[in-house]
């Protein structure tokens, strides 16, 4: 029984080794970004892309910031540390200032707007200056939901004017503070990762996600209501480090991007229906979910982004022509 012990310790070991070494010889697609592993976008990508590419790459995801923090992704990429990461057009915004214009609230209608827009070649120049620039390509659209309030205080919201004084959380960057801004309330830059813990303790009023990702990270279990202003219809990017997208053969880019549009369906197709049903689930949990003056808020939102200095560097033209987009 040693011998057998012994024997099956070396099938054991033998059988390790040459799977590490097989795995070893593939190039591995770390990526890292502040999102759950329960997040629709995460369950998409372990679905469709992780499977679809394992034949000559090795899908390695790192979730809650874990490799990078939250905002440092691109960078990270640019440098050459790091394969992949969801990205967002605000992160983009802060090294490319034109990506701005798709941080603008309600200028994208919904997620089959904000998918044609995309893929249309109106998005050519952004695509390629940030492939030349950065070194990253945006291989699809991921849908991440219509962001709404979500409040710790029950006062009943209508209109921007009574969100004066309130410390919302936004992500920290200048395009999601002066989102923050625009909606009335006080912006305070936070990572996606402390948002819990500050609506617990009080250190922040308020956030804004949609509302898939406030039952995903449980926000509603800290929080008191929801306020469906649908203020900006979230998109996130997924980015990929161009110098290893350049190493792969014209076949396994083919699969890489058949992949990487099939977990971004299927994650839009998940999101869309958690959208539709979570109102009557975060209404069972005690939370008012209602609709505020929306047209109140858009009116001052959009005015607020179209005499911004942001717009300053928007594309001629672009905003009719994304508007123009049926
Ligand atoms: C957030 O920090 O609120 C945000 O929703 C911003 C998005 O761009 C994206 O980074 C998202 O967090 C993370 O993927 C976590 O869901």
């Amino acid at each position: 029984s040693l011998l057998q012990a012994s024997l099956a310790g070396a099938a054991v070991a033998g059988f390790g080794l040459s799977s590490a070494r097989a795995q070893a010889d593939k190039p591995l697609l770390r990526m890292s970004a502040p999102l759950t592993p329960t997040d629709q976008r995460a369950i998409g990508l372990e679905k469709h892309f992780g499977p679809a590419v394992a034949g000559f790459a090795t899908y390695q995801p790192h979730y809650n910031a874990t490799l990078f923090k939250q905002g440092t992704e691109l960078e990270a990429i640019a440098r050459g540390n790091l394969e992949m990461s969801i990205t967002s057009a605000q992160e983009l915004a802060t090294l490319i200032p034109a990506w701005s214009i798709f941080t603008a609230g309600y200028l994208l209608r919904d997620a089959e707007h904000q998918k044609k827009v995309f893929a249309s070649d109106l998005m050519d120049g952004l695509k390629k200056t940030t492939e030349d620039k950065l070194g990253v390509k945006l291989l699809s659209v991921m849908y991440l939901g219509r962001r709404q309030l979500n409040l710790r205080s029950e006062k009943e919201i209508k209109t921007p004017e009574d969100l004066a004084g309130m410390k919302l959380r936004m992500p920290n960057s200048e395009a999601w503070l002066f989102l923050g801004k625009a909606l009335g309330a006080n912006p305070l830059p936070m990572a996606f990762t402390e948002i819990y813990t500050a609506l617990q303790t009080g250190a922040i009023d308020g956030q804004d996600n949609p509302l898939p990702t406030d039952k995903d990270s449980k926000f509603y279990e800290v929080t008191k209501q929801i306020v469906l202003t649908s203020h900006l219809v979230d998109q996130n990017y997924l980015a990929f480090s161009k110098k290893v997208w350049d190493k792969f053969t014209p076949d396994q880019q083919a699969t890489l991007q058949k992949a990487a549009d099939a977990a971004a369906e299927a994650a839009r197709q998940a999101q869309l229906k958690l959208e539709d049903d979570l109102v009557d689930f975060f209404k069972q949990q005690g939370l008012k979910v209602y609709a505020p003056d929306v047209a109140a808020f858009r009116k001052k939102v959009q005015a607020d982004y179209l005499t911004s200095k942001f717009a300053k560097d928007w594309p001629a033209g672009l905003v009719d022509k994304i508007n123009a987009i049926q």
